[in-house]
């Protein structure tokens, strides 16, 4: 009699296992685990999300079948993240940010020296294109705190490439920048010249919107507190390259100029 009663208490707990393990409504049990079924009422992103989960479910070392089972099992799941099903794969690194997605002033020489030329003929602005396509730069103005604005020509800036808007060409005398920088002559002073005491500058593009912006010493007019004022003989500098707040913390005085690079 006693033998009679023992026998059913491994029926009772195998009962017990399975009941517990019947998935309930809102467990997506079937189709994570069932991906040669996709639920194609499901966006495409979600699809991915189920073939992903199933991927890593199934890449656990001990044995496939066994080990899903008693990790989605509310008895043993717990045990699962430090026992033998080994360890799920990591997920994958995110995609990168992608760069800043607009063109960008990254450097104003506005005090020249007289190792670098004169006043007001030699000052120059360096813009950069962090985006993952070539500009091209028709239609295109900078402008001075003063609101004079100079075509940028017809030139096109490659990915990842620099330009110079200078007066003329003989700035390119007193510097040496790398070759594959795009050259804009403007044919006169930037704006109405670039103010050692403080100014701005503004990036339009075709449609005469700002595109980047950025005032320094005495002039607030593009952020407030603008870029601190260097000494004659060194620039403006983005810094990091690629941040752009709309700040002066984006920029840094650079003693010895670095035009297109
Ligand atoms: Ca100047
Ligand atoms: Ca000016
Ligand atoms: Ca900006
Ligand atoms: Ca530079």
């Amino acid at each position: 009699m006693r033998k009679t009663k023992l026998f059913f208490v491994p029926l009772v707990l195998a009962a017990l296992f399975v009941w517990t393990g019947v998935p309930t409504t809102g467990q997506a049990v079937e189709r994570s685990e069932r991906p040669d079924r996709p639920d194609r009422s499901a966006p495409a992103a979600a699809q991915e999300e189920i073939t992903l989960h199933t991927t890593n479910h199934s890449s656990k070392k001990f044995g496939g079948a066994l080990c899903n089972v008693f990790s989605s099992h509310p008895f043993f799941m717990w045990l699962t993240p430090f026992s033998w099903c080994g360890t799920p794969e990591p997920e994958p690194e995110p995609e990168p940010e992608p760069d800043v997605d607009h063109l960008l002033i990254t450097e104003v020489y506005y005090d020249v020296d007289d190792a670098h030329g004169t006043e007001t003929a030699n000052e120059w602005v360096e813009i950069y294109n962090s985006t993952g396509a070539d500009i091209d730069l028709t239609g295109w103005t900078i402008e001075d705190a003063n609101g004079s604005a100079d075509s940028l020509g017809t030139s096109t800036i490659p990915t990842g490439g620099f330009a110079i808007i200078a007066e003329d060409d003989t700035t390119a005398t007193f510097w040496a920048w790398p070759a594959e920088t795009v050259v804009i002559l403007v044919g006169a002073t930037i704006g109405n010249a670039l103010g050692n005491a403080g100014d701005a500058l503004y990036l339009k593009n075709s449609l005469e919107e700002i595109v980047d912006s950025v005032s320094w010493d005495s002039s607030t007019a593009a952020f407030d507190p603008s870029v601190p004022g260097v000494p004659e003989g060194s620039s403006i500098a983005r810094d990091p390259l690629t941040t752009d707040t709309n700040t002066a913390a984006d920029w840094i005085e650079l003693e010895t100029p670095n035009p297109g690079e």
